[in-house]
């Protein structure tokens, strides 16, 4: 970074760009038909039903219109999270041929393999650099959250977004964490601190229009990828369109899932005669981030206290200002489009990255997640709601609503984690098509079908690289004349969650769930809302699915599969009223505060983990459900040996000779747990007071479980 003072860097962004601009290839000619501009405009954590055209109560002109002039699909499948959907979205690939079936990360799991880098591979390209190679001029804005290499270096002119490439989310009103990129020059504010009233989604579509405004004058086809952070949390926006939108919400979750519901009919997006599920369940989770309702279901809104009411409708008010103003921004730039003749010639695809955000409760979080604080906003605090230095979410059960009439959330691979709204308008390209288009489809789709729109080859290799050939396939058949793709199935893998959907059936494996998870089997051409498993019914359907899943796992290197170099754990020792010593030799590889497991056996009944918080060692001893901790009084790092011992009438924990921690015991494990001993993470539920699988980012050098009678 220069030392220039942020002013001068600003001063300077103009001039950079311009130069940056100026490296480019000469001029060709601007968009056309066979060449359309493409205008990618991605909203974050926005649920299935939310917009007009899908049947929400949020006011969404702008993209309904794009709707009716184009074409909707009702079967449009994501990632389950951001930084994996972004990464197959940008690919055409699955989120793990790219490197990032979980999360977008710079310290990637030792041995969790290629699948899980945490960055974007060099055996793919983006989009943007398959469509710079065609010609075209390449533009972001938003939030990358796919790490280094960021967007320049993958393949775009200039970027205004989020200043740190692995956010996941950033302050609407500090415009201190947006920076502006452009190749060849230094990162610049992307605007001037407190020069005007900032907030970030309006800004993303002023630098949108900026950028069109260059990409013009560069007399060529232009990529722009407009990455949404609304309305993932924090949710903030201007206090003026909450109170406007606060009197809708005081209605409640109840009622409009209900309206949702009959309008989602009325459109034919739901069959006549289907059920409303009932409201969806709260997954299991330290019951003070679920508000004291982990594993309930969300709770009726009339029995709730009227001051919870209000707090809560102001949370869900915010969340529609924030999806309005994406949908404004939307009509200024098709407005922009439509001005400069450009419209017609204009390839634009609106989406979601994955389904409504349920973090953590029904009664969502204040401040940082996972924190386990809700405030009460009560009297005058009530308008600070989505105000600047505010970080709020608004819970499980608006999420259950947003999501209508799909299951669970974001995290999981139910329908309503992975199914999001897509709107495709191109109206020299696509025709209007007023039904519903039904094919299943994926975001990693959408790199095969700009390809086939603008005329350009996939390639075998970019840059002397060999790159992965694209999973996805071009919807573009389908979306000029109805029918079906080329039969496939549709997989999905993310932090244990698991689907496989062909043709109507669909497989998936929950979890977080009440119950142990396991294959659930369900017809979604008769019951999207995934209410009646039929795994029981039709066992050898149901495993045929589910060997179909493991066969993909296995090809792309998903979780549980393709993990070579991590040593397999042992087999789980008979713990069951036994002694126990469990040790464990580790690196935390420079890492000062490493958290996750160690060692774990078992799960949410019964179990042991001897694991890192923050670097503390802890011991962790679940009977019948409860857990016993014992903590030693200061963090460790580097590399170095743990042991743990669980005896009738002592826990302890040791760092060679010396006793770090000692305390009472709860007495022995006295079930044989179900779940397996694991190194390095906790698979399934969790033996430990924590979120499985609380993987540990360190290497593990040697582990051992020693159980006396
Ligand atoms: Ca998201
Ligand atoms: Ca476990």
């Amino acid at each position: 970074m220069s030392d220039r003072s942020p002013l001068a860097r600003l001063l300077l962004a103009p001039a950079l760009l311009a130069g940056a601009l100026a490296a480019q290839p000469a001029p060709a000619v601007a968009a056309s038909p066979a060449r359309p501009n493409v205008l990618l405009i991605l909203a974050d954590d926005l649920g299935f039903s939310d917009l007009g055209c899908y049947g929400g109560e949020l006011a969404t002109p702008e993209l309904d219109a794009l709707a009716r002039g184009g074409v909707r699909l009702s079967a449009f499948y994501t990632s389950a999270r951001c930084c994996p959907s972004r990464a197959s979205l940008l690919t055409g690939l699955h989120p793990h041929e790219a490197g990032v079936g979980s999360f977008a990360t710079a310290r990637p799991r030792e041995r969790a393999g290629p699948a899980y880098t945490g960055h974007l591979l060099d055996s793919c390209a983006t989009l943007a650099e398959l469509l710079g190679d065609a010609g075209y001029s390449t533009w972001m804005v938003g939030k990358w959250h796919l790490g280094e290499p960021g967007p320049i270096a993958r393949g775009f002119q200039a970027y205004d977004g989020f200043a740190d490439p692995l956010a996941y989310s950033a302050d609407q009103w500090d415009p201190s964490r947006y920076v502006r990129l452009a190749a060849g020059a230094e990162p610049v504010p992307a605007r001037a601190t407190g020069a005007e009233p900032f907030y970030a989604t309006d800004a993303f579509f002023d630098s949108a229009l900026e950028f069109l405004a260059a990409a013009r004058r560069q007399q060529r086809p232009w990529f722009l990828y407009v990455a949404c952070s609304a309305p993932h949390f924090p949710l903030q926006a201007p206090q003026a369109d909450i109170d406007r939108l606060a009197p809708v919400y005081r209605r409640g979750w109840d009622a409009l899932r209900a309206e949702r519901f009959a309008r989602m009919q009325q459109l034919g997006l739901v069959p006549a005669g289907a059920e409303l599920p009932p409201r969806a369940l709260v997954p299991v989770d330290r019951d003070d981030i679920a508000n004291g309702y982990s594993g309930l279901q969300n709770p009726a809104w009339d029995e709730l206290p009227p001051a919870r009411r209000e707090d809560l409708a102001r949370r869900m008010a915010t969340f529609a200002a924030m999806v309005e103003h994406v949908d404004r921004g939307v009509g200024r730039l098709t407005a922009d489009l439509r001005a400069h003749a450009e419209l017609r010639h204009t390839l634009i695809l609106f989406l979601s990255d994955n389904g409504a955000c349920y973090e953590w409760g029904p009664f969502g979080f204040d401040g940082p997640s996972r924190r386990g604080e809700t405030t009460l906003h009560e009297g005058a605090a009530l308008a600070r709601i989505g105000q600047p230095g505010t970080w709020q979410s608004y819970g499980s059960a608006w999420a259950n609503l947003c999501n209508t009439p799909l299951s669970l959330y974001k995290h999981f691979c139910h329908e309503g984690g992975l199914a999001s709204p897509l709107i495709v308008h191109w109206p020299a390209g696509v025709p209007a098509r007023e039904a519903w288009l039904g094919e299943p489809a994926h975001l990693m789709d959408i790199v095969p079908t700009v390809l086939e729109a603008v005329g350009a080859r996939y390639p075998r290799e970019r840059a002397g690289r060999a790159l992965t050939p694209p999973s996805g396939l071009s919807l573009l058949p389908v979306l000029r004349s109805g029918g079906s793709l080329s039969e496939r199935s549709l997989a999905f893998e993310h932090q244990g969650a698991r689907a496989l959907r062909r043709g109507r059936f669909k497989v998936v494996f929950g979890k977080r769930m009440p119950e142990p998870a396991r294959w659930e089997l369900y017809d979604l051409a008769a019951d999207r809302s995934e209410l009646h498993d039929l795994a029981a019914a039709r066992p050898e359907l149901t495993a045929e699915l589910v060997a179909e899943w493991e066969a993909w796992a296995r090809r792309v290197g998903a979780e549980p599969f393709e993990r070579s170099d991590r040593p397999p754990a042992p087999p789980a020792p008979q713990i069951a009223g036994r002694a126990l010593t469990v040790r464990c030799r580790f690196d935390t590889l420079g890492e000062a505060a490493a958290t996750g497991v160690l060692v774990a056996q078992g799960g949410r009944q019964h179990g042991f983990a001897l694991h890192l918080v923050a670097g503390v060692p802890t011991f962790d001893v679940r009977r019948a459900g409860r857990v016993t901790r014992l903590r030693a009084a200061a963090p460790v790092h580097g590399e170095l040996e743990l042991t743990a011992e669980l005896t009738a009438t002592a826990m302890t924990i040791r760092c060679g000779d010396r006793v770090l921690a000692t305390g009472p015991s709860p007495g022995l494990i006295d079930e044989q747990p179900i779940d397996r001993l694991d190194v390095g993470e906790d698979r399934d539920t969790a033996a430990g007071d924590y979120v499985a699988p609380n993987r540990f980012a360190g290497r593990i050098l040697d582990a051992a479980v020693d159980a006396q009678l």
